[in-house]
């Protein structure tokens, strides 16, 4: 059985992966299935703000789960609570303490080449936005506490969203403190809430509970905090009951009407990959290697 990582973990459904024993902002497991994966922030102290080093560990978790042809579903979620005030949180956005004038520092010893230059001041946090966006697997953010200024982002950008009725919380706080995200966790952020919610949430940085963030559209379901991550789990299993192809067709249809060319890109490549499976295509290749014409007859220019 797995260590108990957080209060509502449930170490009987899960294992933790091989290969990454030495992460220590984030825990990485796989169900006993090995088809679904839960990467958790593990900074509850600080309400899982991300450091650089957190934003690399949770880059290659995500990597993992996208290259392992058996994940169909990630959650994403924050372990907790806080031994220090039993506050419950998802993601705090980024570490404040550490955030200079050219972006988050690494601390010394967090990677292990010393700390490289090119690396010095990093918004990587978008990487991991685009990795959540492009990865044709369903993520679902598991919100049991506060989302809050690039947490809150980075559940903008998974595909679903569930949250603790007890301690769910949301708060865009970025124009508070001077930051701010002018891609996904806003303009995305309005796609999905509309353009009048979207600037309140924005320009006032108010907080709201799960059932006024459900209200909006901005999540999908609110569960009782005990049963947060068995609810998770069952939607996971729900989702992994569908044709594998059909989600990933889905995930990037949706995408694309905001992602502009790259979006097109993404969903083109997967509809190219489908038409390498045709009789029609395999025939475009054998007459180039046979070096004849191609016998397009049998393939009618259908309407
Ligand atoms: C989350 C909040 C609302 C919780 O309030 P609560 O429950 O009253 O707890 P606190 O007492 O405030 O916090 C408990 C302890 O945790 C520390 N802490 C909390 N959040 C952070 C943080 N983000 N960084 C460092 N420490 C944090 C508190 O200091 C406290 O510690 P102690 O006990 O020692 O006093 C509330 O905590 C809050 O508002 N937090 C700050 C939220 C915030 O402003 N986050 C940063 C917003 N900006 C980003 O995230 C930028 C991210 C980014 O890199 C980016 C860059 C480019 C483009 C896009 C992005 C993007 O993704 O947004």
């Amino acid at each position: 059985m797995s260590e108990q990582v957080s209060e509502i973990f449930d170490a009987s459904q899960w294992k933790a992966v091989a290969g990454f024993e030495n992460l220590t902002d984030l825990t990485y497991h796989h169900d006993r299935s090995g088809r679904i994966a839960r990467i958790a922030f593990d900074r509850p102290q600080v309400r899982n703000a991300f450091r650089p080093r957190t934003v690399d560990e949770l880059f290659a978790a995500l990597d993992d789960a996208r290259t392992n042809s058996k994940i169909g579903v990630v959650l994403l979620t924050g372990n907790g609570p806080s031994a220090k005030d039993g506050g419950w949180a998802f993601c705090s956005g980024g570490d404040q303490r550490i955030r200079g004038r050219d972006g988050y520092k690494y601390a010394e010893g967090d990677t292990a080449s010393g700390i490289d230059s090119g690396r010095a001041g990093r918004l990587h946090i978008l990487e991991v936005q685009r990795l959540i966006r492009f990865m044709p697997k369903v993520v679902i953010a598991v919100i049991p506490g506060w989302a809050a200024g690039g947490g809150h982002s980075l559940h903008v950008v998974c595909d679903l969203s569930i949250a603790s009725a007890e301690h769910g919380k949301f708060k865009q706080t970025d124009a508070d403190v001077g930051s701010f995200d002018a891609g996904y966790g806003s303009a995305y952020f309005a796609r999905q809430v509309g353009q009048k919610a979207a600037r309140e949430v924005f320009f006032l940085a108010r907080e709201y509970s799960a059932q006024r963030a459900l209200e909006m559209g901005a999540i999908n379901a609110v569960v009782p905090h005990a049963e947060l991550e068995t609810v998770a789990l069952d939607w996971a299993r729900e989702i992994l009951t569908k044709s594998p192809t059909a989600i990933r067709m889905l995930k990037f249809a949706f995408n694309a009407v905001d992602d502009g060319l790259v979006g097109q890109q993404v969903f083109a490549g997967e509809a190219t990959r489908l038409a390498y499976g045709t009789d029609e295509a395999v025939e475009g290749r054998d007459s180039f290697l046979e070096k004849r014409e191609p016998d397009w007859s049998p393939y009618p220019w259908q309407y």
